[in-house]
């Protein structure tokens, strides 16, 4: 239990004794239908009890995209206030534990405090995100044409102190990771040589992996386009696995649901990733074209499941080598961002739940004897439950709550942070 929550604890409890009967009739009756498949309800919910996934400080503010923003009364201004807004996600949810900060958006001048505002709060830090894709005012060198592979190399020595600047603020707020996402690519062909650009971001990695703490891993993450849209230097998870092969065991991919092509195989990616140790972990959030950010399980949650079910099969075939780092990586613009996360991580709790009571055994069997139709039944079963009670359950006995957006809404947080923070200016759209 944490020393402070942001909302009175008494009234999530009067919230759950109100739901406390139904949810426990609920739980029940899946726990007998579950049982007749030879599946211990408790075993699955002490499992997603156990499971968290980091929450990025950007996602607390109303995100935007280049035609404009819409921000809302009582959104957070300051680092400290968007870890405050994670503690709300945390005391409702119970499974988001950890804060991703962002520099220098998330930049304070006591790391030291704000790591013991969070602990306060019942918040560690996850990994540390660098910032290399927009220039910072009075910068020495433009990343304009690119940061950690731009021919430039006073850009690239920028690039790189600012990652290793990164690590730095990172071991006072006790991560243990960085996460690097470049911006560079190119626009036209014939603006820069592939091959060049990616010797230059492994060269330029190769400091950065040497300025990791012993107990650090840094985190590749590739995205086919955007802000570059005619070619992208860590474009996809092949490029990236390359990059993280030539910089040793600390260096692992990342793998954001949204970077992808269209129709890409992204569970299978899981896989061969896993297969070569490289599954660093995830940015979980949801798509229709593109690199939408749209909310995790939104669109397509049986793609969720899918990745879930590999990430299952990985943790059962090698338990001690499995720990990817989870983050929910979103932009909130029409909804308010608390209720969005809240919603993003019971959608992910509820995929890994629902990945948790796959009948394994019958799985294989129905593989190794090529019986499709079976094969595909194991898995289209475990994705037919609704796991909602067991996600309850979990929540309402780790002091969460029942219904954590309702919650949310009966608390008055947002109207109440209306009144006491400063309205946030608007952000006009730049096209
Ligand atoms: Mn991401």
């Amino acid at each position: 239990m944490t020393k402070n929550t942001p909302l009175p604890q008494e009234r999530v409890e009067t919230h759950n004794t109100k739901r406390l009967d139904a949810l426990q009739e609920d739980f029940t009756a899946l726990g007998q239908t579950l049982a007749r498949r030879g599946i211990n309800i408790d075993n699955i919910k002490n499992k997603v009890a156990a499971f968290s996934v980091a929450i990025p400080s950007w996602g607390l503010a109303t995100g935007g995209t280049r035609f404009g923003r819409f921000p809302i009364p009582g959104e957070p201004n300051t680092v400290f206030e968007r870890v405050a807004d994670c503690a709300v996600v945390q005391q409702l949810t119970r499974i988001t534990p950890r804060v991703s900060t962002h520099f220098p958006w998330d930049t304070t001048s006591d790391p030291a405090a704000l790591r013991e505002f969070g602990a306060d709060l019942g918040l560690g830090f996850d990994a540390v995100n660098s910032n290399t894709f927009q220039d910072q005012p009075g910068q020495e060198a433009t990343y304009k044409f690119g940061s950690l592979t731009a021919t430039s190399a006073k850009a690239r020595d920028l690039a790189i102190a600012h990652n290793i600047d990164c690590i730095e603020v990172g071991q006072k707020l006790g991560a243990e990771a960085l996460t690097v996402w470049i911006g560079d690519g190119t626009n036209f062909p014939g603006q820069q040589s592939f091959r060049d650009s990616f010797d230059r971001y492994v060269d330029a990695m190769k400091t950065i992996y040497a300025a990791l703490p012993e107990n650090w891993r840094v985190l590749m993450e590739h995205k086919l386009c955007e802000p570059a849209f005619y070619s992208t230097v860590i474009a996809d998870w092949g490029v990236n696995l390359m990059a993280a092969n030539e910089l040793g065991p600390k260096a692992q991919c990342l793998v954001d649901l949204g970077h992808h092509a269209p129709n890409v195989n992204i569970e299978q990616i899981v896989a061969m990733l896993n297969r070569v140790g490289k599954l660093g972990g995830f940015h979980f959030n949801d798509s229709k074209y593109g690199d939408d950010d749209l909310d995790a399980g939104a669109i397509n949650p049986h793609m969720l499941f899918l990745i879930f079910n590999e990430l299952v099969e990985a943790e059962r075939t090698n338990p001690a080598a499995f720990h990817p780092a989870y983050m929910i990586d979103e932009s909130h613009n029409l909804t308010d961002p608390i209720e969005s996360l809240i919603a993003a991580a019971e959608a992910i709790a509820g995929a890994y739940a629902r990945a948790l009571l796959v009948d394994r055994a019958e799985l294989k069997a129905s593989r190794n004897g090529n019986d499709v139709m079976m094969a595909f039944r194991a898995l289209r079963t475990a994705y037919n439950v609704d796991v909602s009670p067991i996600l309850a359950m979990a929540r309402v006995e780790a002091g969460g709550a029942a219904d954590p957006v309702v919650m949310f809404r009966e608390s008055g947080y947002r109207a109440q942070k209306a009144a006491e923070r400063k309205a946030a200016t608007v952000a006009a759209g730049i096209i």
